[in-house]
């Protein structure tokens, strides 16, 4: 089968036959039908974040079940699925607690690698590698969700919605009348303006460095804009909100933007960060405000997910008109143009990309 694999960081990604496995017992193969173009990966290609290579990456994907291995349960062939980064065992005690996202076998259930390429081991991306045709998977790293929707549609909830619109449901808790501050609006950024408008926030204030990305946000429901590469956007935060905001979102992956939002946050406020930030990286805030203001500093990893409800839920949110889907995707690229697509995400052309296998 036909996959993208990164060689090497800074290197651009090749299209290369690549064998994969059989569903071993509670796995699952499944035909790749959409994967999108999220930044999570980008990470990798740059080596931000170090990773085993060769590798094939794509963690954001839909697609149909092939093949079912011994002693699976949930799934059977021909279901549609959302892939899922981060499989769970559902005893652990992160699992027990409601927390799967953080499960504490997550990396043994991921360990299959089960990519190869003539007898040499191809790394398993986050146990998911969907920049690929098919993908063998844990049977919770794939999600069964209504055949009436949209596969390239599901592709998105399986990360960027899940991560932003969580980010906000699960993580922040926001109420209504609460006030949100947004900074980086690109496909986790928007679908955390989307998550505050869904928890009925009065203010959603988007801040970027891209017009095209703030008329974007406008359309997903920010009530405010701000361009911080042409205005101080704590200063105008905390005009537009006298006092500071209830919340402010980080969606970039910088320790510039993430001490930006623990400067925008009100007395007893919350500064969420979604962002993946380099290996290594550190953050610089004031401290006194930590006790003296109440101010909370949290991350939020998958958007508090729990896949097997989350997942389908934010899709009956879309069914129903309350998520905004369809206008998500920018573009459709084949995976031949799959290099095209991650520089169109990097120029700030796109809300979202996805990869048609
Ligand atoms: P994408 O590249 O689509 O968006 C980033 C946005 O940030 C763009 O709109 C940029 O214009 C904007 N931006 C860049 N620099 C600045 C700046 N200095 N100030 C203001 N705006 C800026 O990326 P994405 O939305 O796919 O991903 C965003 C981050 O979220 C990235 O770090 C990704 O790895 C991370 C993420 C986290 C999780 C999680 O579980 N926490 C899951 N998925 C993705
Ligand atoms: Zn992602």
């Amino acid at each position: 089968m036909k996959a993208a694999v990164l060689r090497a960081p800074k290197t651009p990604l090749t299209i290369e036959q690549v064998e994969v496995d059989d569903p071993r017992a509670n796995e699952v193969k499944v035909r790749v039908t959409h994967a999108g173009v999220c930044h999570s990966d980008y990470h990798i290609m740059v080596g931000d974040l170090p990773y085993p290579m060769p590798v094939v990456l794509g963690h954001e994907g839909a697609g149909v079940v092939e093949k079912v291995g011994e002693g699976v349960t949930r799934l059977a062939v021909s279901d549609h699925v959302a892939l899922n980064f981060r499989p769970f065992c559902g005893h652990c005690k992160q699992c027990s607690t409601g927390h799967p996202n953080l499960c504490d076998n997550v990396e043994l259930l991921r360990a299959s690698c089960r990519l190869s390429q003539g007898g040499n081991p191809i790394a398993h991306f986050i146990g998911v590698s969907c920049f690929a045709e098919q993908t063998t998977v844990h049977e919770s790293g794939a999600i069964k969700v209504s055949k009436d929707i949209p596969l390239d549609r599901v592709a998105l909830v399986s990360c960027g919605v899940m991560t932003g619109v969580g980010a906000v449901l699960n993580t922040a808790k926001v109420m209504p009348g609460d006030t949100v501050a947004v900074v980086g609006v690109g496909g986790v950024g928007l679908n955390v303006i989307q998550g505050a408008r869904l928890a009925n926030a009065s203010t959603i204030i988007a801040v970027d460095i891209h017009d095209n990305k703030l008329e974007m946000a406008t359309t997903f429901g920010a009530t405010h804009i701000v361009n911080s590469a042409k205005e101080d956007a704590i200063r105008r935060v905390r005009e537009i909100v006298r006092g500071g905001v209830d919340y402010a979102f980080e969606a970039i992956g910088l320790p510039s933007t993430i001490e930006q939002i623990w400067g925008m946050i009100r007395k007893g406020g919350t500064a969420v960060v979604v962002g993946v930030a380099p290996a290594g990286s550190k953050v610089s805030i004031s401290a006194y405000p930590i006790s003296m203001e109440e101010k909370t500093l949290k991350g939020t990893l998958f958007g508090g997910a729990r896949p097997s409800t989350d997942i389908p839920r934010y899709l009956e949110f879309y069914r129903n008109h309350q998520l905004r889907l369809d206008e998500l995707i920018t573009r459709h690229y084949p995976l031949e143009a799959i290099n095209e697509a991650y520089a169109a995400m990097i120029r700030g052309d796109v809300a979202r990309s996805v990869i048609d296998l």
